[in-house]
C-alpha cells in the first residue's frame, strides 16, 4: 500500500497544551509522525509518496473563509500584541446564543476555538496545510485507481468544523478529502478514532452525498463531550445519513468488532463509490487519552475487517498518543487491511 508523507507536519510544533491547573506537554507531537514513519518503512511499507500542492478553493469546499484567514494570521499578531510565545490559547469563550465577531483578530480567539487544549504556533497554518494535502494527495491518487492508499497525517484533523478547531485539530483533512472524492461518487467516511469526530460530523451533517459513521466513547464521559450521541441523526436532506455509536470504558476486541460490523452493514446499505477511515490508534489499552480495552493484534483484525467490505479506501492518521504503541497500531491495521484486500505492502 502506498502512503503519504511530508516532513511539513514538524514547523507545527506546540510545547504545551493547558490540562488542569497548568501548561502540561503537548500530545500531539512531531514525534507521532515521525514514529509512524519508522514503522511503516521497517515493516516494508516503501512507497512514500510526497504531497501535491492544491489551491485553497479545496480547503474552502470545506472551511469557511473568515475562519481559514484567522488561522493564517492569527499567530503573529498574537505576537505583535504581547501575548505568550506558547501559542494561541483563548480565556473566554463565545456565547453559544447571540454571539457576535469582535472586529480585531487578537480578540477573535474564543470565537473560533472550543478548548484549550489546541494553541495555534508559528507554523500551525502551514502545518495543517500539508496535512491537508496529505489527504488530498491520497484521495486523488484513488481517482486515478488506486485501490488503497494510507495518508500519514499531522497535524490530525476529524475535530475541526467548517469554522471552528479543537483537539489538535485545525482544517479536517478526511473531510476535505472526502469533500473532494464526492465529487465523483457518493462517499462513506467511517471514524474509528477514540474520540467522537464532532468536526466531520458538523460538516456533512445536512449532506445525503457524504455518510458519517462513527465509533467512539461515549461523550458523557468523553470528550469532546457535546456531541456523537446515538440520536444525531443528520438534517434536512442529511437526515438518517449520521451514525454514532458511542461505547462504554474497558470495551475489548469482540464487543468493539461487534460494532464495527453493525457499522459497516450500514455503510455497504448506502453502497459507497469510496470509503474515507478516521483512524484513531487511542482505542488501544494503554493510550493515555482512553479507555477502551483493545490489544496491538486487535488493528489487524479491524484492518481485516474494513478491507472486506471491498471498496477503494483512503486510510487518514487522526490520533493515538502512546508513543511506545502509536507504529506497530498502525502497521497491524495496514497489514491487516492489505491481508485481505490483496494490496501488497
Ligand atoms: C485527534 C484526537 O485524538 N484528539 C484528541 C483531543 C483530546 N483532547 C483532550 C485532551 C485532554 C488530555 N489531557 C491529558 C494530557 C496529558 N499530557
Ligand atoms: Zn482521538
Amino acid at each position: 500500500m502506498k502512503f503519504i508523507y511530508t516532513e511539513s507536519h514538524k514547523c507545527h510544533a506546540p510545547q504545551y497544551e493547558f490540562n488542569r491547573d497548568r501548561m502540561t506537554t503537548y500530545s500531539e507531537s512531531p514525534a507521532r509522525a515521525e514514529i509512524i514513519l519508522w514503522a511503516l518503512q521497517k515493516s516494508d511499507f516503501t512507497e512514500i509518496t510526497t504531497p501535491r500542492q492544491y489551491p485553497l478553493a479545496f480547503i474552502r469546499a470545506v472551511h469557511d473563509s473568515d475562519y481559514i484567514y484567522y488561522l493564517e494570521n492569527i499567530y503573529s499578531v498574537w505576537i505583535t500584541e504581547g501575548e505568550p510565545e506558547a501559542g494561541v490559547i483563548p480565556h473566554t469563550f463565545a456565547l453559544r446564543t447571540m454571539s457576535k465577531r469582535p472586529e480585531k483578530l487578537v480578540n477573535q480567539t474564543g470565537y473560533y476555538c472550543f478548548d484549550a487544549q489546541t494553541p495555534i504556533v508559528q507554523g500551525t497554518y502551514e502545518g495543517a496545510l500539508f496535512s491537508a494535502y496529505c489527504a488530498l494527495t491520497g484521495a486523488d491518487m484513488l481517482l486515478e485507481g488506486e485501490s488503497a492508499v494510507y495518508a500519514l497525517c499531522r497535524p490530525p484533523g476529524h475535530h475541526a468544523g467548517r469554522g471552528i478547531y479543537g483537539g489538535y485539530c485545525y482544517l479536517n483533512n478526511a473531510a476535505i478529502a472526502a469533500k473532494h472524492l464526492s465529487q465523483e461518487a457518493r462517499v462513506s467516511i467511517l471514524d474509528i478514532d477514540y474520540h467522537h469526530g464532532n468536526g466531520t460530523q458538523e460538516i456533512f451533517y445536512d449532506s445525503s452525498r457524504v455518510l458519517f459513521v462513527s465509533i467512539h466513547a461515549n461523550p458523557n464521559r468523553a470528550y469532546p463531550f457535546f456531541s456523537g450521541f446515538a440520536d444525531e441523526h443528520g438534517v434536512g436532506a442529511g437526515r438518517g445519513f449520521n451514525y454514532n455509536f458511542p461505547l462504554e470504558e474497558h470495551v475489548d476486541e469482540r464487543q468493539y468488532i461487534k460494532v464495527l460490523e453493525h457499522a459497516m452493514d450500514i455503510i455497504q446499505q448506502f453502497d459507497p463509490g469510496f470509503l474515507v477511515v478516521s483512524f484513531g490508534v487511542d482505542t488501544f489499552r494503554d493510550d493515555p487519552l482512553g479507555d477502551f480495552d483493545l490489544s496491538l493484534e486487535s488493528f489487524s483484525h479491524i484492518g481485516k475487517r474494513i478491507a472486506q467490505m471491498r471498496r477503494p479506501t483512503l486510510l487518514v492518521q487522526e490520533g493515538g498518543y502512546n508513543l511506545q504503541a502509536l507504529g506497530e497500531g498502525v502497521v497491524n491495521m495496514l497489514w491487516g487491511f492489505c491481508y485481505d484486500f490483496s494490496v501488497s505492502a
